[in-house]
């Protein structure tokens, strides 16, 4: 390996590339995971047992930790309330910091009760509106109890039937209701706006897309931002310009990385589209490259339905790993040079070439040098984790 990774530092300087600092850009890499990719999920047809599966939150805590030791890059989990509702909130984030990890992002749930049959923030009646807005304020003096930044919001609302609603009514509740999320907001802390085209609605979803998120984040200040879901946008979509347009703006907030196929999939990020999650993480290094300043909550939301929760994300967690280190050694002063002398095969072959070198070396050397193994998957499948959570939790 040490050979290898000689070889490969020897290639990339030649290209111009600062290994030292690529190196450190890695270490520093923050990527957190879902406290719901734990558990047991599933399609709306049949939610299959899981061997092991957390029962509460302070079990998928726990799963949560095993994915930081062996990649060293995943140290915070996003809840979603109610689902991860506890009394002590305090007591909570004891125990995650005993673990090595910390709380993250916190997402409202607007779907879930019957009051919501007809949206949440954008729902014609006022009391229903008032019900939504509380579960949001609730979910801030969580944020304050636990310390944490992102109110992770996507909201379900939207019509099944023409006519069912008024449009332009409906954006104006909404743009009043994240208002008012946006003012309860304290120091620091930022509200993701999360867009999705479809679903649960049939007809029209109140916030289809990133051109609405972003209008109304920009409408209601720097504490707005936008956060992209990789499954959230009409098949074909190019997302790395939307991203690309975002940090232009000033409003990427956040990702929920994930992978698809066909719809909202929620599959294991990198698993169907690697050249996708390559080209955005493109656009966020050319971006810092410049020095434009960057605040985004690199988040994973997937849901498993068939693989075991822990291995699905240390294996999303390193293929986002490896899609950012091959956007770092992108040979950038030679990209702009092919661009700016109209030379499309040059400088397609330099996003190409980074994209086929395998970075593996370069990861060990990183993970070595963060005291974490040089293979996470294979180190967790081999440390008896599993086993012993199956013992105690399935009492088999
Ligand atoms: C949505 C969206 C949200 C997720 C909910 C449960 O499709 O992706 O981020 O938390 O599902
Ligand atoms: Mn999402
Ligand atoms: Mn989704």
């Amino acid at each position: 390996m040490r050979q290898r990774y000689e070889l490969l530092a020897e290639e990339l300087s030649a290209k111009g590339v600062d290994l030292a600092r690529v190196e450190a850009r890695l270490k520093a890499q923050e990527i957190e995971t879902p406290s719901w990719g734990y558990g047991a999920m599933g399609t709306r047809f049949k939610v299959f047992k899981k061997e092991g599966a957390p029962r509460n939150i302070y079990e998928k805590l726990a799963d949560a930790a095993q994915v930081h030791r062996y990649t060293g890059v995943a140290p915070s989990v996003a809840l979603h309330i109610p689902w991860d509702k506890v009394d002590d909130w305090q007591g909570l984030k004891q125990y995650a910091e005993g673990l090595g990890i910390r709380l993250g992002a916190i997402n409202p749930n607007l779907f879930q009760e019957e009051e919501y049959k007809f949206g949440s923030l954008c729902h014609f009646d006022p009391a229903v509106r008032r019900q939504a807005l509380e579960h949001c304020y609730e979910c801030i003096d969580i944020m304050n109890q636990v310390g944490s930044r992102n109110l992770s919001l996507w909201l379900a609302d939207g019509t099944d039937y023409p006519g069912q609603d008024d449009f332009r009514q409906r954006k104006h509740r909404l743009e009043e209701g994240l208002r008012a999320i946006v003012q309860r907001l304290g120091e620091g802390q930022r509200l993701l706006i999360e867009y999705k085209f479809f679903e649960p609605a049939f007809y029209h979803t109140d916030l289809p897309d990133w051109g609405l998120a972003t209008l109304l984040a920009q409408r209601l200040g720097p504490k707005a931002l936008t956060l992209v879901d990789l499954g959230h946008h009409p098949q074909g979509t190019n997302i790395e310009h939307i991203i690309a347009i975002l940090i232009d703006e000033g409003k990427l907030g956040g990702f929920h990385f994930n992978n698809r196929k066909y719809a909202d999939d929620d599959l294991t990020t990198s698993s169907i589209n690697p050249y996708e999650l390559f080209l955005i993480f493109n656009e966020l290094v050319a971006a810092a490259d410049e020095g434009v300043p960057l605040d985004v909550a690199y988040m994973i939301d997937q849901s498993h339905n068939t693989k075991p929760g822990i291995e699905a994300l240390i294996q999303s967690v390193v293929n986002i790993q490896v899609a950012y280190a091959k956007a770092l050694i992108v040979p950038r002063q030679a990209l702009r040079e092919r661009q700016l002398a109209g030379d499309v095969i040059g400088a397609e072959q330099c996003l190409i070439e980074a994209f086929q070198t395998d970075v593996t070396p370069l990861l060990v050397k990183v993970r070595e040098e963060m005291d974490r193994p040089a293979d996470p998957l294979a180190a967790f499948r081999a440390s008896g984790y599993m086993a012993k959570v199956i013992r105690e939790r399935d009492g088999a």
